[in-house]
C-alpha cells in the first residue's frame, strides 16, 4: 500500500518570528509535491504564530514535547490541550535529546504517547540507539525495547508516526546510509507486524532522522520502508524544500 510521504521539521531550540516566517513562506511559495505531508515543529512559544502563516493544506504544525497531564502544578510543562488550542496537530515524543538531557525513560515516553493520542494528537515517536549500543550490536534490541514500552500503553497506532533516529547520527553530519536505514526500518516493521498485525505494520510511517539534508535524502528514494524524514538542522535552511520534494 502507498503510505503518504511525511517530512517533519524539528526546529529544536531555534528560531524567531522572523526566521520562522522565512521558513514557512519558502514552503508556501514552493512547488511542493502533492503527496507529501509536512509537519513543522517550532519551539512552543511560536506554535500559533507558525500556524497563522500556513497557506497550504499539506502543511501542519507540531510541538516538540508535551506532558502527560492536562493541567496542574507542573512548572515549565505544556499540555496537549494547550498545544492543540494553538493549532498544533502533532507532537514529537521520545526524542533522544529529551531521553538523554532530560532523563525521560521508556515508560515516561510511553505514558506521554498514550496521553497525547487519547487527546487526539498525532505523535511522532522517536526511537534509536546510541553509538555504544550500535557498536555492541544492540540496535534492534534497543528500538524493540523502546517500542515495547509504548506497546504496553498504546493499542491504537493509527495516529503514530515512528522516527528512527540513531543517536550517533543526530546533529553530527554523519547520517546512516540509506541501506542501513532501510534494513532497520524493515526490521521495525516486521516487529510491529508480529505485535500489532500486518495491516497496522503496513500502514505505519517510519521516518529516518539524523543529519538528513538536501544532499543525502536522494539516496533514500528507492528504500521502500523509509516513509519520510524527521529533519533538524536542515529544516531551518532553504534545502528543507528539497527534502520535502525528495520523492517528487
Ligand atoms: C535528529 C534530527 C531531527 P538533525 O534530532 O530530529 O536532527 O537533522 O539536526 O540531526
Amino acid at each position: 500500500m502507498a503510505r503518504t510521504f511525511f517530512v517533519g521539521g524539528n526546529f529544536k531550540l531555534n528560531g524567531s518570528k522572523a526566521s520562522i516566517k522565512e521558513i514557512v513562506e519558502r514552503l508556501n511559495n514552493a512547488d511542493l509535491a502533492e503527496n507529501v505531508q509536512v509537519v513543522l515543529c517550532p519551539p512552543a512559544p511560536y506554535l500559533d504564530y507558525t500556524v497563522s502563516l500556513l497557506k497550504k493544506s499539506q502543511l501542519a504544525v507540531g510541538a516538540q514535547n508535551t506532558y502527560l497531564k492536562a493541567s496542574g502544578a507542573y512548572t515549565g510543562e505544556n499540555s496537549v490541550e494547550q498545544i492543540q488550542e494553538l493549532g498544533a496537530k502533532w507532537v514529537i515524543l521520545g526524542h533522544s535529546e529529551r531521553r538523554t538531557l532530560f532523563h525521560e525513560d521508556d515508560k515516561f515516553v510511553a505514558e506521554k504517547t498514550k496521553f497525547a493520542l487519547d487527546q487526539g494528537a498525532g505523535v511522532i515517536l522517536c526511537i534509536g540507539e546510541t553509538l555504544e549500543e550500535k557498536k555492541a550490536g544492540k540496535t534492534l534490541e534497543v528500538v524493540e525495547r523502546q517500542l515495547t514500552a509504548v506497546l504496553a500503553e498504546v493499542k491504537d497506532w493509527t495516529n503514530v508516526v515512528i522516527a528512527y533516529e540513531p543517536v550517533w547520527a543526530i546533529g553530527t553530519g554523519l547520517a546512516a546510509t540509506a541501506e542501513d536505514a532501510q534494513d532497520i526500518h524493515k526490521s521495525i516493521r516486521k516487529f510491529l507486524a508480529a505485535k500489532l498485525g500486518d495491516k497496522v505494520a503496513e500502514e505505519i510511517r517510519i521516518l529516518y532522522g539524523g543529519s538528513a539534508n538536501g544532499s543525502n535524502v536522494a539516496s533514500f528514494k528507492d528504500k521502500v520502508d523509509v516513509d519520510g524524514f524527521l529533519v533538524g538542522g536542515a529544516s531551518l535552511k532553504p534545502e528543507f524544500v528539497d527534502i520535502v520534494n525528495s520523492r517528487k
